[in-house]
């Protein structure tokens, strides 16, 4: 890294180095951590994307066959949904893990993908998201909220890991598949499905009337806030915008901003249609096929405040529980709880912390 391509300290956005006519599977790669990042990276990786593989399961880790890159933190058995066990083991081998990294991943966009409910991914995923962008990397994320008939633990385990992730100012897209919305492996299909067909459109989508180019397409990976793509058979903007509620992501936000809103039309779809029923975007690339199918992603969109709010909800009405079994074993502990979501994990640092300075700073404020 030239200390041209360090971020400064007052940037909001990460710096992506134009690498000019590459292919997309050179300039966007992903590290997937956990169980639910391993399922999702060996989908890119069968599309001939750089996939490296986090765990601290050797176990979970066997699971991916075809893997090309696979690193297992030393000491890891798995993290049974504790998240602190997590951050403490990336904290505890953290330079091997960005040599594996910097060695494996050469891109100019790199993703780290984890579920926020389990353990590994959820504890490790934003930290180390935080000490790339530190690095001068530009860092996006994919993620996976739980659905609300899984357990309280994954749900406390989400709360914070979203606590922790939307703090972090200059992070690149952020991409949130909910469990509630579709069966798991369908979820992570179909999103890969779109995410290449997205990536796909500057080779194979020309039209006369207008084109996406990569840099555009990397302009709308970059943008901070959340971020969805679809790809589906389309007659109008109506359905188009149907496939866009449809989706298997959180939610939008009804009170939304929203950043990009880049696509390939098909006929009968329109941009202002879009815009209208999306809202106005501070730009769009647009191109257009004949092939009945719109493919867009929307980026820099509010966080599902909304779906949070759920996943919230349910630790909290389940708070009496909690703490009943909890006491059983940890009765001092939580006698002295004031803050109950607080008391489970510790406290974060306010809002207000100047920016850290050093990597142990960063790790510092996770624990
Ligand atoms: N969409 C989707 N969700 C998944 C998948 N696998 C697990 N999940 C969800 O992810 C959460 C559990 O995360 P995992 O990735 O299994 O956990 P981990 O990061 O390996 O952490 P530990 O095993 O606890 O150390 C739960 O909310 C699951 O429903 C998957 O392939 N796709
Ligand atoms: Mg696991």
């Amino acid at each position: 890294m030239t200390p041209e391509q360090k971020r400064q300290p007052d940037e909001k956005r990460p710096i992506i180095p134009r690498r000019e006519n590459q292919n997309m599977k050179n300039k966007i790669a992903f590290v997937a951590v956990g169980q639910a990042g391993g399922n999702i990276g060996q989908l890119f990786e069968d599309r001939g994307f750089n996939v490296l593989y986090i765990n601290t399961s050797q176990e979970d880790l066997d699971t991916l066959e075809h893997a090309k890159y696979k690193y297992h933190i030393p000491g890891g058995e798995g993290c049974n949904k504790n998240r602190r066990k997590a951050k403490q083991l990336v904290i505890d081998d953290f330079d091997r893990i960005a040599a594996e990294i910097e060695t494996k991943i050469k891109a100019d966009l790199t993703f780290v993908i984890f579920a926020s409910g389990g353990g590994t991914g959820s504890g490790a995923g934003p930290m180390l998201i935080d000490l790339l962008i530190d690095e001068g990397r530009a860092i996006g994320a994919i993620t996976i909220v739980p659905g609300q008939n899984e357990s309280v633990k994954a749900h406390i385990n989400s709360y914070d890991c979203f606590s922790e992730l939307t703090e972090i100012a200059g992070t690149a897209a952020c991409f949130i598949l909910d469990n509630d919305r579709a069966e798991k492996l369908s979820i992570n299909t179909s999103f890969v499905d779109d995410f290449c067909s997205f990536l796909e459109v500057p080779e194979k989508h020309k039209s006369v009337k207008g084109n996406i180019d990569k840099a555009e397409i990397m302009e709308t990976l970059s943008a901070h806030g959340m971020a969805l793509v679809t790809s589906r058979k389309a007659q109008n903007s109506a359905e188009t915008i149907k496939a866009i509620q449809d989706n298997p992501y959180a939610p939008i936000e009804g009170d939304r901003a929203v950043k990009y809103i880049t696509a390939s039309l098909s006929d009968g779809v329109t941009m202002p249609e879009l815009e209208k029923a999306i809202g106005t975007p501070i730009d769009t690339f647009q191109t257009f096929n004949d092939e009945g199918i719109t493919i867009c992603c929307i980026s820099g969109l509010t966080y599902p405040q909304s779906r949070l709010d759920i996943v919230y909800k349910k630790v909290d009405e389940n708070k009496e529980v909690i703490e009943k079994n909890l006491t059983a074993t940890r009765e001092t502990r939580m006698k002295k709880s004031i803050n109950f979501l607080d008391d489970l994990e510790p406290p974060k640092k306010a809002a207000e912390a100047p920016k850290p300075k050093s990597k142990r700073d960063i790790m510092s404020k996770y624990l």
